[in-house]
């Protein structure tokens, strides 16, 4: 018998452990439980789930029937995930995500938060943008914007379209750790720099003025896709990682690190027939498909999954992609809180740490050859 057995049988410590309760105290002993049930790892938190845009874009629509106008909140519908309804409007422990339709016409209002957020675009316009911080981010197809926390923002959509965006925002880990802040404005639209990524785009250059407090985080940043799409064009053919596919962040351009403080951004493509290997990490994930058909297979049962779907992905949960297609790529944004558990010394990676693992190739051995000795240019026949 072990000792935890022989104390849930001892009626005498019951009675105890009910009189230290009732004074405010917990033994110990009593939290042995939690801790036998972490050996090999954190229960995961909520399950897997995917929301479909066809429903997602219908309740958007009926939200704009319901509230007429959005001048005082923001048409967002946040993925909740069915394992953690108790725990509020989050779709993993620590991100909330979902999408936002702003209509023709509106505004919403400036604002700011402690939670970091980020805007994937995924019907935009170029008129339409957000102003972050006196920046003006336009919002086209695929572009990432960046709101880290404490930015002003607001959206603006002077279009004659509709626009729709996915958010992400780490809203479940600050509500955790007791540090949720929130200030309207006060006025509809911030003030805006006179022309555009004006100040990100000499800060982060790297010229930059001598007299000012070098800022390196809580950017204001625009990714555009067409910049994506082009760094992706660059792998030519390249698998990448044999669990994740060709997953690339979206680096701080001033630090190479995470694209927010807890929040990293990637692109991931999955080539044709990819048959990804089965892994876990300490970190959650949500997901949302650009393109293409696949699944995601998990402790919890397979997810088949469309563009335009989104997907939670929790912590330390066993996951597998594939794309069955044999023409098709599989283009994935994911949004992870990885950083959140780099910085705490807790990113764990079963059944091998991939992210960050693999050393930079060496120096090609044996020397390349001279271009010219290869007879690349003109006039080599002179050298
Ligand atoms: C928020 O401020 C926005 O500013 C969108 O567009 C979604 C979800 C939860 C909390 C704040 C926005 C949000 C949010």
């Amino acid at each position: 018998m072990t000792t935890t057995e022989n104390h849930t049988s001892n009626a005498r410590l019951e009675a105890f452990n009910e009189k230290l309760a009732g004074k405010n105290w917990s033994g110990q002993w009593e939290a042995e439980k939690y801790l036998m049930a972490s050996i090999g790892g954190p229960q995961p938190a909520g399950v897997p789930h995917r929301w479909g845009w066809a429903e997602t874009k219908e309740a958007l629509d009926e939200a704009t029937d319901v509230l007429g106008t959005v001048d005082t909140a923001r048409r967002h519908l946040t993925c909740v995930n069915p394992g953690l309804k108790d725990r509020g409007a989050i779709t993993t422990h620590n991100l909330a995500a979902g999408f936002q339709l702003v209509k023709s016409g509106e505004i919403c209002w400036s604002h700011r938060h402690s939670p970091g957020a980020l805007r994937f675009v995924t019907q935009g316009h170029p008129e339409a943008y957000t102003a972050v911080d006196g920046e003006k981010l336009v919002m086209e197809d695929f572009d990432l914007l960046l709101t880290p926390r404490f930015s002003w923002h607001d959206h603006h959509n002077p279009s004659d379209k509709d626009v729709y965006w996915l958010d992400a925002l780490d809203v479940g880990l600050l509500q955790k750790l007791g540090a949720l802040f929130y200030e309207p404005y006060g006025e509809d639209s911030q003030k805006l720099r006179p022309s555009t990524s004006e100040w990100v785009g000499t800060r982060s250059h790297w010229l930059r003025p001598t007299w000012e407090e070098e800022r390196t985080t809580r950017l204001p940043l625009r990714y555009a896709w067409s910049d994506v799409r082009e760094r992706l064009a660059l792998y030519g053919n390249e698998v990448g990682s044999p669990y994740d596919g060709l997953a690339l962040r979206y680096a701080n351009p001033v630090t190479g690190g995470p694209t927010m403080d807890t929040i990293d951004c990637w692109v991931q493509r999955l080539v044709p027939g990819f048959s990804g290997k089965t892994h876990r990490r300490t970190s959650s994930a949500v997901v949302y498909v650009i393109a293409g058909n696949g699944t995601l297979e998990t402790d919890n049962g397979t997810i088949t999954f469309q563009a335009g779907d989104v997907i939670s992905l929790p912590n330390w949960t066993n996951f597998r992609w594939t794309n069955a297609s044999a023409s098709d790529e599989v283009l994935l944004f994911s949004v992870h809180d990885i950083p959140a558990y780099q910085r705490l010394g807790l990113l764990y990676e079963e059944p091998e740490a991939i992210i960050g693992a693999t050393p930079a190739p060496a120096n090609p051995t044996p020397p390349l050859k001279p271009l010219y000795a290869q007879g690349a240019f003109y006039g080599k026949d002179e050298r």
